[in-house]
């Protein structure tokens, strides 16, 4: 008897340890895919603040995006065109730290002048210091716009971590 409530213990921890692992695995699998040579997370459905979606790229060991190039922003926008649930969607460039002078969070680098969608950035208003891709009506590329407003956001990893296999296997 003793034996088989051991036994009982032991499959109820495995059950709860297999619970556990499946919980903490769903929050950090999210499903990065590679477009280019970059890998990506799309959120389209939660739309948070500018730090709040850092926050949640930070959780997936991954960075808001960082675009490099404009073929990077091509890639990527293209990619989303065809399910995109937001205007706007946050990136990892901000001029918090000094107005006007627009860095990507991710690494500290200058954001290239040509990725910005005409007239921006505008820091309309006085209070726009957090960029996102835009998806205006004819034109797509960064915007700056208030960091308090929510927004749907990508994050973009460095490594295949967590990748799709279909896309690791590429
Ligand atoms: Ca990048
Ligand atoms: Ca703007």
């Amino acid at each position: 008897m003793f034996f088989k409530f051991l036994g009982l213990c032991a499959f109820l921890g495995a059950i709860s340890l297999s619970t556990g692992f499946n919980v903490t695995s769903n929050l950090i699998e999210a499903p990065f895919v590679k477009i280019g040579s970059g890998y990506y997370y799309i959120e389209n459905n939660l739309k948070k603040n500018w730090y709040a979606a850092y926050e949640s790229c930070r959780r997936l060991k991954a960075d808001l995006v960082t675009f490099e190039s404009v073929e990077e922003l091509d890639m990527v926008s293209q990619y989303i065109l065809n399910s995109k649930t937001d205007v706007m969607y946050w990136a990892s460039g901000t001029d918090l730290a000094e107005e006007g002078s627009h860095v990507w969070f991710s690494n500290g680098q200058p954001v290239y002048s040509d990725l910005w969608c005409p007239g921006q950035p505008d820091n309309k208003d006085g209070g726009e210091h957090c960029d996102g891709l835009w998806f205006e009506s004819e034109t797509i590329g960064l915007n700056d716009g208030n960091c308090g407003m929510l927004h749907c956001y990508i994050c973009e990893a460095t490594q295949p971590i967590n990748c799709m296999q279909k896309h690791l296997m590429q």
